[in-house]
């Protein structure tokens, strides 16, 4: 009696182990195979950007109004986006200028440029423009009002700002950055307005481009931020981008692959845009491209927001806001480890 008992237990002690084999061994390779589609996780330990954060600095900048050139609202900004620059960055300057819009109206304009690590030689430039356009052209009611610029403005600089904030925090060693907060981009001519007259935007950037806030000023590359906030934006190879700078694509759309921000960034070539980027890769030489969202569904190939008063914070998504900014500032770090044995 005892001796079979015996025997049930030693079968069922062996049952036991060649099930837990079995299942360990299928659980392994299992393992392996997960293991070769998975992406590639992220090597570089960087800050982390908080997309509350700047989401609540694009709030700040519209609890100003619109912030077009010549009126106390975009004074007020500027003596914010100083104050920022001053406190979150090793040196800044603050570079005034007037500039003479399509309509020849004189605009007193401000480009701001908050530096960390400003002795390094090898620098990478972030910019975006932080002045609203003082109309609405592209909406079917008060075509004559400034828009807001949640998106169109505001969040490429809130993005930035909050980039900067955390990059204080986590010392570069080899490379230095630049923020460039650039004035008067969107007073270009109206879409029904008689005749063209070229070069009408990026005013501010064609400034700075000609005299830059240091002489003899380089970057080895620049990325400009233009309407990052809206939800689902998809931000494409744009041609401009393309014909100066595809390496810098490449590499910014290879980083937002690695930190699961592949989604928002699409591989599609799209037509070459006027924006800050071109003059800063014509006339001041600097490889930059612009994350701007691209719809394939307007004719304009901008967003259902764009130069209309649709511009507000409803036009923005903090997960669009929380892509694109982890993506900038690892880029930053992966450039930064690059350029280690250099
Ligand atoms: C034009 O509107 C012609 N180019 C895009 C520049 C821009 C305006 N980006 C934002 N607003
Ligand atoms: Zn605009």
């Amino acid at each position: 009696m005892q001796s079979k008992f015996k025997i049930y237990i030693s079968v069922f002690i062996t049952v036991c182990f060649i099930s837990s084999c079995n299942w360990f061994s299928k659980k392994q390779t299992e393992e392996t195979t997960d293991a070769v589609i998975e992406t590639p996780q992220p090597k570089i330990t960087v800050p982390t950007f908080s997309s509350d954060s700047a989401y609540a600095y694009i709030e700040k900048q519209l609890s100003f109004g619109p912030r077009v050139p010549n009126t106390k609202e975009h004074e007020a900004c500027a003596a914010w986006l100083i104050e920022f620059a001053k406190k979150h960055s090793d040196t800044y300057h603050v570079q005034k200028y007037e500039v003479t819009a399509y309509d020849g109206t004189v605009l007193k304009s401000t480009n701001i440029v908050a530096s960390l690590n400003p002795t390094a030689k090898k620098r990478i430039l972030l910019t975006a423009h932080w002045d609203t356009r003082p109309f609405a052209d592209q909406d079917k009611e008060r075509k004559n009002e400034a828009i807001l610029g949640a998106n169109d403005g505001a969040s490429g600089v809130a993005v930035l700002l909050e980039a900067l904030r955390v990059m204080r925090t986590q010392k570069l060693e080899n490379i230095g950055v630049d923020f460039l907060f650039l004035d008067s981009e969107d007073y270009g001519q109206p879409a029904d307005y008689n005749g063209y007259v070229p070069d009408s935007y990026c005013l501010g950037a064609q400034h700075w481009s000609r005299s830059q806030h240091v002489p003899d000023y380089k970057a080895d590359f620049g990325i400009l931020l233009d309407m990052v906030g809206a939800p689902g934006a998809i931000f494409t190879r744009e041609g401009t981008s393309a014909a100066y700078a595809g390496w810098v694509l490449d590499r910014v759309w290879n980083n937002a692959k690695i930190l699961g921000h592949g989604s928002y960034f699409s591989n599609q070539a799209t037509e070459p845009i006027v924006d800050d980027h071109k003059y800063i890769n014509e006339i001041a030489k600097i490889p930059t491209i612009d994350i701007i969202h691209h719809d394939p569904n307007s004719a304009s190939g901008f967003g259902w927001y764009w130069h209309t008063h649709q511009d507000d914070i409803k036009a923005i998504d903090k997960n669009t806001l929380k892509a694109v900014g982890e993506t900038v500032v690892y880029s930053v770090y992966e450039y930064d480890k690059t350029n280690s044995a250099l």
